[in-house]
């Protein structure tokens, strides 16, 4: 070989180096921060995801559980400008930037039966499609949304009808619809971030707040409230997104390791949740055996039903044509999965 034909070969050699090392994925490390800790739903979610990204692809997720970024509003300004990849923010902190993300809030929309909702997020064209568009505006892809349980207040005194609620400084994630269904419940609505929820109890800031049962024995909830009332009038729901600038430069193959992440957590966190509620009730219960625990009967329910239809009409007020049409979409899918 000549000397002229070797250097040929040695640029061959290096071109197709370069050439490999582009094709090749190369490994990153995405961030993922969430409302919740590592153990609750949102975070047993979360540590599947990184699971199923981490078992199909080269890249990892490094998850950031709730108080090692800040409170949610942070969370998603951290996500809108890139520093995150992902984020877990449930609708009741996204309502201003999304306000037909308030949908969720529309009391007895959703159904109690944690089977009828797992189809529900499934199936869901308003879910899968339609909220992707709305979310995308906002620069977030929208992966998953997932219910994470029956919401129920925690009060101080005994509720039984909406006439109990009266004068209760009530906490609520900072949602406007969500307050003007407490308002219409006839309580004192009082938004709050997280952290601020078990002092304000402590202290008698507020008198009530409500979350689903799993998460009012992890946070000790139960330990300033006395009582625990299940009106059925809310599923807490959650949604897992993506920076959409990031998101979109993926490659076709990385799009769907993602996707894929996003389902199987999800499948696995509907199998999580199966009786959960009940074990966590029973938890609290052994926690503080004086805790008094009602489930309003449908009579007891009736005022808070009427309110609901206050709220419906607030809702679209509030979002126009567009929120119309998702609570449309909303009601033929929920029919649909019945
Ligand atoms: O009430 C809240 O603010 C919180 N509740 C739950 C179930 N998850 C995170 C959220 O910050």
């Amino acid at each position: 070989m000549t000397f002229k034909k070797r250097g040929l070969m040695g640029c061959l050699t290096a071109v197709a180096t370069i050439a490999a090392g582009l094709g090749a994925a190369q490994a990153d490390n995405w961030k993922y921060a969430f409302e919740e800790s590592l153990t609750e739903v949102q975070g047993v979610y979360a540590t599947k995801f990184k699971e199923e990204i981490e078992k199909n692809s080269d890249h990892t997720i490094q998850l950031f559980p709730y108080g090692t970024l800040g409170e949610s509003a942070d969370l998603m300004e951290q996500t809108q400008a890139g520093i995150l990849q992902f984020v877990d923010q449930s609708p009741g902190f996204t309502g201003a930037l999304i306000p037909e993300a308030q949908v969720f809030f529309v009391p007895y929309l959703l159904p109690t039966d944690q089977e009828h909702l797992a189809r529900f997020f499934r199936e869901s064209k308003a879910i899968n499609e339609d909220f992707k568009g709305l979310y995308e505006k906002q620069g977030l892809e929208l992966l998953q949304m997932f219910p994470e349980g029956e919401v129920a207040m925690t009060t101080k005194e005994p509720v039984e009808t909406c006439a109990d609620l009266d004068e209760v400084k009530f906490r609520v994630m900072t949602n406007p619809l969500l307050v003007e269904a407490y308002q219409a419940f006839g309580a004192t609505p009082t938004p709050l971030p997280w952290g601020e929820v078990y002092g304000s109890l402590q202290t008698n800031i507020i008198q009530g707040q409500e979350n689903p049962t799993f998460y009012l024995y992890s946070t000790k909830l139960y330990e300033v409230t006395d009582y625990i009332t299940y009106t059925g009038h809310s599923n807490f729901t959650t949604a897992v997104m993506a920076n959409k600038e990031f998101y979109d430069g993926l490659s076709d193959a990385d799009k769907k390791v993602v996707q894929d992440a996003a389902k199987a957590a999800f499948e696995h966190i509907v199998v999580y949740q199966q009786g959960l509620a009940q074990q966590e009730l029973e938890k609290i219960k052994e926690a503080k055996p004086e805790i008094t625990i009602t489930v309003l009967n449908e009579e007891q329910r009736s005022c808070f039903k009427e309110a609901a239809k206050t709220v419906e009409a607030k809702f679209i007020e509030m979002t126009g044509d567009s929120g119309e049409a998702i609570l449309k979409q909303f009601k033929a899918d929920l029919e649909a999965t019945k």
